[in-house]
């Protein structure tokens, strides 16, 4: 009796509690939230502890997850740079918004998101690598990166020309963003920031601090760097992306082009990739170069001393550990600046109505199929990291699994700010889901497209279907071959399993399924061969 009674009790606090909850959400959303937008460039999420601390810790973006939502099937539609910020702009696939490579040029009388924040309100502000582009529309201020930009003393462009800041990109980008907030936001108004990391862009430079720290250190191999391509298509075989046949000692490795000149035939002269050392040292100015140059000093000693006797598998770890070195350092740099920001959204009391959004333009290849760089629909590269915090609204420490898109950021935010999207949006709102309403969601397949070939790293094109259990692509232009992967059973994706019998059920249904998806997102064989036919035009012979 006495027992029934104290759950009973204990039952009508915890729905107390939950009803309690639920008001203070709708209290949360019913006033306009800010939106901190903060995306990095090529950030795999192998690289942020919330998702695996093998490589390296980033406690201040961890954070984020941490008291927000962290999101393990997250993902692009487009595995590149450029296409995937259109993406996130418009709403709309690449196919759609006509930037479906980094050469294509974006259609600006587009609407994007912050146009639509902007005039709803909301002050606007962007600040880092867009990539294309000189004038962003809908922000009210900015300063961009012209292209890729530069990690060292980099150029800015403004609405007043440009302009040259001394120092370390990641660090100003971040000072740039907290003037803004601090100085230049008008406290009546909420905000929209879009805060863009050039880092951990290739080549990969990071501050002389961080690269004073980051070689001493030395990282786990991936277990599939020696990856032999065995049971995959024509295209995982002849893209040029591998650390031992691609990966450049001069533009990659730091190793000086005196060292190399003395060295006589080391590494073939690639056109795109001869600049990747001379261009961002040559910006560096003597203060930098002091902290830079005993350790660039030290690789290059120990590289001419030991480089003629390395096997090639001597020769593919130490890339493997340079490569590292660089990456994560640059990553350390973000994190510590991430840091920075959420610290100010405490002290100034505006965390608990910012919606902070940790994400990547896509994701990448560190080692893994002994990969760098992006662009295939496999795992690493087609996954991003997003990483998501608004208090009262998202309860601290979730975790969720579904397949959501970068094609979602844009209807996500406006249905935050209570903003009507436009209907011709691709995407879905994520709110069901940070509001833990996850019966409410529906979608369990998302459509991919990669189109940048021939091009520079040699990934063909393709176009896929990918559920939690399955992934089916089809790679065209100069092929026509079909993979199939099981991501349950063979999460390295190892193992194509399209002409297995055992398959051909699961076949027949995700074929129809993707054509299904074709038509939903109005993408056709008319507009692969319009693009193919656009593409080639321009390249030149
Ligand atoms: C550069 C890189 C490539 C990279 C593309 C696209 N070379 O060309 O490795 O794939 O950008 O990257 S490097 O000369 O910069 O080292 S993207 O992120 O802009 O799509
Ligand atoms: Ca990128």
């Amino acid at each position: 009796m006495k027992i029934k009674f104290i759950s009973s009790c204990l039952l009508l606090l915890l729905l107390f509690f939950s009803s309690c909850e639920k008001s203070e959400q709708k209290k949360i959303i019913a006033k306009k939230p800010n939106i901190l937008f903060i995306m990095s460039d090529d950030h795999a999420y192998q690289a942020i502890s919330a998702y695996s601390d093998k490589l390296i810790k980033t406690p201040n973006i961890d954070r984020i997850a941490n008291e927000g939502i962290l999101f393990t099937n997250a993902c692009v539609t487009n595995s590149i740079c450029a296409p995937s910020r259109a993406t996130i702009l418009t709403g709309k696939h690449t196919h759609i918004n006509g930037k479906i490579d980094n050469r294509m040029p974006f259609d600006t009388t587009q609407v994007t998101f912050p146009q639509i924040f902007q005039k709803n309100g909301y002050q606007t502000a962007m600040f880092g690598k867009l990539h294309f582009g000189i004038n962003p529309k809908g922000v009210d201020d900015f300063m961009i990166l012209p292209g890729q930009g530069n990690y060292i003393n980099p150029k800015f462009i403004t609405k007043n020309g440009d302009t040259i800041i001394k120092g370390y990109v990641t660090d100003i980008i971040t000072d740039l963003t907290l003037n803004w907030l601090k100085e230049k936001r008008d406290p009546e108004k909420p905000f929209l920031m879009m805060y863009l990391h050039k880092a951990p862009h290739r080549p990969w430079w990071p501050s002389p601090e961080k690269f004073k720290e980051f070689t001493k250190k030395q990282f786990p191999l991936p277990e599939t760097l020696f990856d032999d391509y065995k049971n995959r298509g024509t295209a995982a075989k002849t893209a040029e992306m591998n650390l031992l046949t691609h990966m450049q000692y001069g533009h990659d490795s730091k190793i000086r082009p005196e060292t190399l000149a003395s060295m006589g035939h080391v590494e073939p002269e690639v056109k795109e990739f001869k600049n990747g050392f001379t261009g961002p040292y040559g910006r560096a100015n003597e203060a930098q170069k002091a902290i830079y140059d005993p350790v660039i000093d030290s690789i290059n000693t120990w590289f001419k001393n030991n480089w003629p006797g390395l096997s090639d598998e001597e020769k593919m770890k130490w890339k493997y550990q340079r490569y590292m070195q660089d990456y994560l350092g640059t990553i350390s740099s973000v994190d510590d600046n991430v840091g920075r920001v959420l610290d100010y959204l405490d002290e100034s009391g505006l965390a608990e109505n910012t919606m902070v959004i940790y994400t990547s333009d896509q994701g990448f290849y560190l080692g893994e199929h002994g990969w760098f760089d992006k662009r295939f629909i496999y795992d690493e590269s087609f996954k991003t990291p997003l990483l998501i915090r608004w208090p009262n609204v998202i309860k601290a420490g979730t975790t969720n699994e579904e397949m959501v898109q970068n094609l979602d950021f844009a209807q996500t935010f406006l249905e935050a700010a209570q903003i009507e999207a436009p209907d011709d949006m691709q995407g879905e709102s994520l709110m069901p889901l940070l509001k833990g309403e996850n019966d409410t969601w529906t979608r369990d397949a998302v459509y991919y497209h990669y189109y940048e070939y021939p091009a520079v790293h040699m990934v063909k094109r393709h176009y896929g279907i990918v559920t939690k259990e399955f992934k089916l692509a089809h790679f065209y232009y100069d092929v026509d071959e079909w993979e199939l992967y099981d991501r349950k059973k063979d999460p390295q994706e190892l193992n194509n399993v399209y002409n297995d019998t055992a398959y051909s059920e699961t076949v027949k249904k995700l074929t129809k399924e993707l054509a299904d998806l074709r038509i939903k997102y109005k993408d056709s064989k008319e507009l692969d061969q319009m693009y193919i036919d656009m593409y080639n035009r321009k390249v030149k012979p």
